[in-house]
């Protein structure tokens, strides 16, 4: 297998609205980002990937983009971001950026362009069709609500928006779109910066029909269009044009990849992407109402759906490893245990779970200080689109009860992962000195970066061991990966294998002693404790685990 940097970086995931407020205008920005870069030296991590910071409106907070070459403005400027990149780079830190080009903003200087009339030279940058029979041209339902067309008074067309209405769907089957795309990932490139992390790329190439989709519970049809036919046409002129040109490190979110289609989007042939975001292991509590609901995610189906993508892409093309992002709840308050008792431990078994598998780990800023998800007590308290929509469409057409709905956007909702970064326990948790734009977690008192750093046994510096120890053996980024116990509802235990070493990873996801016998090719050996969390320096061949516990042990 080649060995490249970024199969051996660690990436940090920065919200950058929830990260750091220089200015207490309640909002985080990019000095803030600057002022914490010595924070994510001393962390250890090798790559930061930035959510949106371009000019934008913010209906989907930056992921609806109105200039992709001009900063946001309650961000700072861009001489602050060339500070910042800079600053960065002189710390040796990567910065990713973030492409936003399945959709523009509705107030993008293109979309405004084309949708003056039929005959603009923008029009076909965009996605127009005929009603049908005074209605929309097909059932598509909208990610964020409603359907997925817009009618255009103006123009007398509809438009399309997978996403919110503020969130039009470029046409990459227009090569000037495609070429006006890449000219400006090319413009950021020679500015110096490291990467793309590519938003719902496999949406790109739409089914060319048009047909209907098949009708869920919201009434509307699935539009189907991940992986579309000509995504890996547009992905290798992509890389041609751009890509490589430059030593970038590039992960496409994904949401509908199959591992099939992942061998093609991350082929180690490097005709596309690096890796790409699979959505199997976070979907699997899904339902009929999409994503709210109770339901628990089932240890052997995660093992299962984590496996399959350990063993089939191995030589074929390269993971990415993620529990947590700014779209997903706290994975502590999901699969771990967030109570005062077990959240530390249960907080270094998934980071532990995770970084010794194979693929490039992903932190979401505060995982590594086991941040959980908000207590809500009301619907005011959400910020974000996609939980709004979805809490007014489904109680209004009484398909789920409010205060049912209510509890299961607090589980689930994404603003759980956009609460302000938890700094210190000084007031808003220091992260503005003004009034911060959403709600602070009241726990910030017990959880904050400031406390963690000072105490040797936080979840914090466990985080910056498991970043050291990918950087000290090989076997952590290149060894094979093996499944042990695949029915096993307590113990999530793999190993890893390379040139003649083992590595055990055992992990109980429960409140319960396990006593568990080690497999009979590691018996008799000694092996290292490489980490523990519970002060463990060895492993007895029958060995009794503790509520949460877990270890990394070389043979
Ligand atoms: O997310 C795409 C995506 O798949 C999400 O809509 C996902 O289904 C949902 O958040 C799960 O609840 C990307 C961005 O990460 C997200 O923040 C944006 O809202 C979205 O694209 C539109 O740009
Ligand atoms: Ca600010």
């Amino acid at each position: 297998m080649e060995k490249t940097w970024w199969k051996e970086s660690v990436v940090y995931q920065i919200y950058p609205r929830s990260f750091c407020d220089s200015n207490g205008d309640g909002i985080g920005d990019l000095n803030g980002i600057t002022g914490k870069l010595e924070y994510l030296k001393e962390l250890g991590i090798d790559v930061i990937w930035l959510s949106p910071v371009y000019q934008s409106p913010n209906d989907d907070n930056g992921y609806d983009i109105s200039d992709y070459k001009a900063i946001m403005e309650e961000f700072g400027t861009m001489e602050d971001y060339d500070r910042m990149l800079f600053r960065a780079h002189s710390l040796g830190i990567k910065i990713m950026m973030d492409l936003v080009v399945n959709h523009t903003s509705d107030e993008h200087a293109w979309f405004v362009e084309s949708r003056k009339s039929k005959d603009n030279p923008y029009r076909d940058y965009y996605i127009w069709r005929d009603g049908k029979n005074g209605k929309e041209p097909n059932n598509w339902g909208s990610c964020f609500g409603g359907s997925a067309w817009k009618y255009d008074e103006g123009s007398g067309q509809y438009f399309l928006h997978l996403f919110s209405p503020k969130q039009p769907d470029l046409n990459w089957d227009n090569q000037k779109v495609r070429k006006e795309v890449f000219d400006m990932m090319n413009w950021w490139c020679e500015k110096g910066i490291d990467g793309f992390r590519m938003d719902v790329i496999s949406l790109i190439s739409k089914k060319p029909d048009f047909q209907d989709g098949e009708v869920g519970q919201s009434g509307y049809g699935d539009p189907g269009c991940a992986n579309g036919p000509h995504v890996h046409e547009y992905l290798q002129e992509m890389n041609r044009k751009v890509l490589s040109k430059y030593d970038l490190i590039t992960v496409g979110e994904c949401s509908g990849v199959t591992v099939e289609e992942a061998k093609k989007y991350a082929s180690s042939e490097g005709t596309e992407l690096n890796m790409v975001f699979q959505f199997e292991h976070v979907d699997l509590d899904g339902g009929e109402s999409f994503k709210w609901n109770h339901n628990k995610i089932r240890l052997p189906e995660l093992k299962a759906v984590m496996s399959k993508w350990q063993t089939e892409l191995a030589g074929k093309a390269w993971n990415s490893l993620y529990w947590c992002n700014h779209d997903q709840p706290r994975m502590l308050s999901r699969i771990g245990n967030d109570s005062p008792k077990y959240r530390e431990r249960s907080a270094k078994l998934l980071g532990t779970c995770l970084h010794m598998m194979q693929g490039t780990p992903y932190i979401y800023q505060g995982e590594e200080l086991g941040m959980t998800n908000y207590p809500f007590t009301s619907m005011e308290e959400f910020r974000d689109i996609e939980s709004i929509n979805a809490y007014y469409e489904l109680t209004e057409k009484g398909i789920i009860a409010p205060e049912e709905m209510f509890d299961y956007i607090s589980y689930k909702g994404r603003d759980n992962a956009r609460t302000p970064m938890q700094w210190d326990d000084s007031s808003y948790a220091g992260f503005t000195s003004g009034t911060p734009w959403i709600a602070v977690n009241p726990n910030y008192k017990e959880i904050n970066a400031k406390e963690q750093m000072e105490r040797e046994d936080s979840v914090f510096h466990y985080y910056q061991k498991l970043i050291r120890l990918r950087k000290e053996y090989e076997i952590i980024v290149y060894g094979d990966y093996e499944l042990l116990l695949p029915d096993s509802r307590e113990l999530y235990v793999y190993t890893r294998s390379y040139e003649g070493q083992k590595l055990l990873v055992v992990c109980n996801f429960t409140e319960k002693e396990i006593v568990w016998e080690i497999p009979q090719d590691l018996k008799g050996c000694v092996g290292r404790v490489l980490i523990s969390n519970y002060g463990r320096d060895t492993l007895e061949e029958s060995v009794t685990l503790a509520a949460y516990e877990c270890a990394a042990v070389l043979y």
